[in-house]
Order: C-alpha cells, then structure tokens, then sequence
C-alpha cells in the first residue's frame, strides 16, 4: 500500500507524521460510484475531502492537542476501480480495511457513494464482533433493490443487515423512506431515530443521549454527509430538508465519550462536491477530524 505525500495527503502533514509505518490513522480512499439516481459526483468525495483538509487547523481546542502529530494520520493512495463490478469494487476496499486492520491501524473509509461502506463494515466486523452501527442518514437505505440494482447506494443497509444483526443498528436523521423501509425498520428492530421524531422532540431535550444509550460499547460510524441540513451540506446527491446542524450532531459524539463507549472505526460517504460551494468538503473534512479527535481524545 503506497502513502500519499505531503500535498496530497490528509491535513498535508509531513512524511515523518504520515508514514504508513508510524501512524496509528490510516485514511482509505474509496472514490466508487455507480448507482447514484439524482445528482452525479460521489467518486469525486474523497479527492475533495483530501484537499480540503489541507485547510483544517491541527490544534483542536476542544482537546487542548495536535492529534495528528501525537498519532500520525497516514493516507493511501486511492482505490482504483476501472470498470470494476461493485461486488469486485467492495473487496477490494474490504481487503484493504481488513490487512490495515490486521496491522493494528484505526482506519477511516473515504466514499464514495454509501454502497462502498458495506466493505469497512464487514472488516470491522470481524475484528469487533461487539460492535453496534451508528448510521447518520437522511435516507435509511433498506430497499431491496432499487433501479434494478442489489447494491444501489439506496440498499446499502439492506445489504449490510444480511450479515450483521439488525437490531445492533441504530439509525439517525432518517426524514426520506419508503413503506416497505418502514416496515423493516419496525419487524428488524433497527433503532431509527427519525429526524421528524426528534424534531417533536419524541425522545426528550437530550436526544443525543438516547442514541448513545442505544449502542454498544464498542462503535463503528458510517456517515452520509446528506444527514446534515442541506444549508449545512448542499454537496451531496440526494439533500432532504429538514437536516441536522454540525453543533448539536457533536454532542453524540461527546456524549458516546461521556459514557466511556468508543469509536472503533467510521467511513464518511456521499460528498458529490460542487465548485462554488467548497464550504461542504471543508466542513466534511472538519467532520473527519474531529471524530478522529473524539475517538482518541477520552
Ligand atoms: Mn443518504
């Protein structure tokens, strides 16, 4: 696995902070795409959040640290797919998480459109039997089958519920779904905190807290940008309105720390940059590092 260098690669760090060798972060590129139904350009996310993040500050506040420097964040050069079919495309990102992994690495899964998380999810999996599903997600991607595709961005979670227990998943933002996603969500027992429920404030003042009680010790996060308010993210190719903000989405991750539970793993997805909105791939390039600072800073 060859490392990108210092212009390139994530915050644009020196060698000595990046190399594969001494860095406890891995970042994994995965700029898939084939099954995107409304607006086209998730293959572009990870090259977005790449050089967006030459931008975000290294010092967090929050932590008082410079956790790049502390732990080194290296990044792989990006997962080539050609004309790959998406059950190729998916073990190739699987082999990749799942040999990072092996070498005791924290890895971070850059898409992509949402199909690709299926593979850092079965990876995790296997090191981490224990470990719930955090989803952030306007949609709860459970169809079936959608645009005569098994493994449409759309069904990634019906996917994944396949060979991971359903009601170790627990769903958040969800505010776009079909009747039959419903009816899974209720027969499965996924944990869906709808966005609608939590705006009718369903689960009380401190809904964040309610999802974190739901989840296990032991937490991997797969991450649609489109979870957000689409004020907050417009980049993406299916915004809903209706979204969350960036504050009150970090006070789960504060709260996942306050329980002493931890982040294990997380993959960031569907980040379809557009040229005049580049605030979307900063904020998205922030996200990925401040979750890095909660995953370590406990
Ligand atoms: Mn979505």
């Amino acid at each position: 696995m060859k490392t990108l260098g210092k212009y390139k690669n994530f915050l644009a760090i020196e060698d000595e902070y990046s190399n594969l060798q001494d860095s406890q972060i891995v970042i994994v590129s995965a700029p898939y795409e084939h099954s995107t139904s409304y607006v086209k350009g998730a293959s572009q996310g990870p090259d977005a959040i790449l050089k967006a993040s030459a931008f975000v500050e290294f010092y967090d506040d929050e932590f008082e640290n410079e956790l790049c420097f502390d732990k080194g964040i290296a990044s792989i050069k990006p997962i080539k797919f050609k004309k790959k079919h998406v059950q190729e495309a998916l073990e190739l990102i699987r082999i990749q998480v799942d040999g990072l992994l092996r070498m005791g690495k924290f890895v971070v899964t850059l898409g992509g459109e949402h199909t690709i998380s299926i593979a850092p999810i079965q990876a995790h999996y296997k090191y981490y039997p224990d470990m719930s599903i955090l989803h952030f997600d306007a949609h709860s991607d459970l169809r079936d089958s959608y645009e005569d595709s098994k493994y449409s961005h759309a069904c990634f979670m019906a996917r994944v519920i396949e060979f991971y227990p359903p009601d170790n998943v627990v769903q958040v933002g969800i505010r776009a779904q079909c009747i039959e996603e419903a009816q899974i969500i209720k027969e499965k027992g996924i944990q869906t905190f709808y966005a609608s429920a939590i705006r009718r404030n369903l689960h009380g003042d401190n809904w964040q807290k309610k999802v974190v009680d739901a989840l296990s010790d032991e937490i991997y996060i797969t991450f649609d940008v489109d979870y957000f308010d689409p004020s907050v993210i417009p980049s993406t190719g299916t915004p809903e309105p209706d979204g969350f903000l960036y504050n009150e989405t970090l006070e789960i991750f504060r709260e996942i720390n306050k329980q002493e539970k931890r982040i294990i793993g997380f993959d960031v997805v569907e980040l379809a940059p557009i040229e005049s909105l580049h605030h979307s791939n900063l904020t998205t390039a922030r996200l990925v590092y401040k979750l890095l600072n909660y995953a370590y800073n406990r």
